[in-house]
């Protein structure tokens, strides 16, 4: 039996066009600002998002936390969604390394924040009982919301609020591509609201390492210092800038096929006795779907598909997710349904 493995999308593997690109990149010292590679992808990742200028990054996780060091100072507070990654996934990095504290507002089924809640949960410097909100942090796709979109008009709502309260906006569009092929938009179009955006390679877009961090020249200058202060100054990294380079030509449009494979996958599971998710709010490559407490908790049918050879992954105690990528065939989501669904029966 194969192993069909949807814990997630950053499993998939470099292309034969990347690993030959990564064999013959031109490298340099990029510490000095000197690889031609990463100059190339840095500039195209910035150009393809209307930003003024990149800086290749060693993961989401240092993207988001480098965009906390550059905007916040300590004491300040940092406004997010309660489903955020930045809050949930990344060790406190913002709050341990940032010395920002977290200010958290809910996140709707899809992922929005609603902008009277923002605009409610920023608080103004200049009185010394309060920490100042510097920063208001957006995901797109939200993960945790089973990769749900915000539109362009979603982003440019909370960048009205945020910008007329003094307070910057970062995206963390680790998913961004995958927001754009949804909604049949440029990525441009979702970010221009937003002062600074992070996008991973190493996700569906298949790089094995990076991120972009896209924002103004100051901004990118200023967050250049803080990435080599923790330790993200990476010298002959074009190596790594070279696949990326092949995933922004080859891989954003074939995130459509992860979609529909999603939203089919979503399909089946509404159909198993026991498992609930609506297939119609599956708008990109993440199905998060809730277990019956009847069925006990998440953790036993997790280790009942991992016995199936069905890997998947848990946001929580009643919850599974299913994420779709480059190596998940239409037969392999006929096959989990499959298996999916015998598992459940034999938990009954
Ligand atoms: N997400 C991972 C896990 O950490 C959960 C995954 O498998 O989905 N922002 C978002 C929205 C993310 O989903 C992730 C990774 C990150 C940031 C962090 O990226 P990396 O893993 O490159 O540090």
């Amino acid at each position: 039996m194969d192993v069909i493995d949807l814990r997630s999308d950053t499993l998939t593997q470099p292309t034969d066009e990347m690993r030959q690109a990564m064999a013959s990149a031109e490298v340099g010292d990029d510490v000095y600002g000197e690889d031609p590679s990463i100059n190339k992808l840095q500039e195209r990742s910035a150009e393809m998002l209307g930003k003024e200028a990149g800086l290749l990054m060693t993961s989401g996780t240092m993207s988001n936390l480098v965009a906390a060091l550059t905007y916040c100072h300590r004491g300040d507070e940092i406004v997010m969604g309660d489903q955020a990654h930045m809050f949930w996934n990344e060790g406190g990095g913002a709050s341990a390394l940032a010395g920002a504290q977290i200010r958290l507002v809910p996140n709707d089924d899809q992922g929005r924040m609603s902008p009277a809640d923002v605009e409610a949960a920023i608080r103004p410097s200049g009185n010394v009982h309060v920490a100042p909100t510097s920063l208001v942090c957006l995901e797109n796709t939200q993960n945790r919301c089973s990769g749900g979109v915000l539109t362009p008009e979603d982003t440019a709502k909370i960048g009205r609020v945020a910008h007329a309260a003094g307070a910057s906006v970062h995206l963390d569009g680790a998913r961004l591509f995958n927001a754009a092929v949804a909604l049949e938009v440029p990525a441009k179009e979702l970010v221009k609201d937003v002062d600074d955006v992070s996008f991973c390679l190493s996700k569906a877009l298949s790089c094995p390492v990076g991120s972009v961090l896209c924002g103004t020249s100051e901004f990118i200058e200023n967050a250049n210092r803080w990435r080599k202060m923790v330790g993200g100054g990476m010298r002959q990294a074009g190596v790594l800038a070279a696949a990326g380079l092949v995933a922004l030509d080859t891989m954003i449009d074939r995130l459509a096929d992860d979609h529909a494979n999603a939203h089919r996958l979503a399909t089946g599971l509404a159909n198993i006795n026991g498992l609930t998710v609506d297939p119609e709010s599956i708008q990109t490559n993440i199905v998060i779907f809730e277990v019956d407490p009847a069925l006990g908790p998440s953790a036993k049918l997790i280790s009942a598909l991992d016995s199936e050879d069905v890997k998947v992954s848990s946001p929580g105690p009643t919850s599974i997710r299913m994420v779709t990528h480059r190596h998940i065939s239409n037969e392999d989501v006929e096959e989990t349904l499959s298996r999916t669904s015998k598992v459940v029966q034999s938990l009954r």
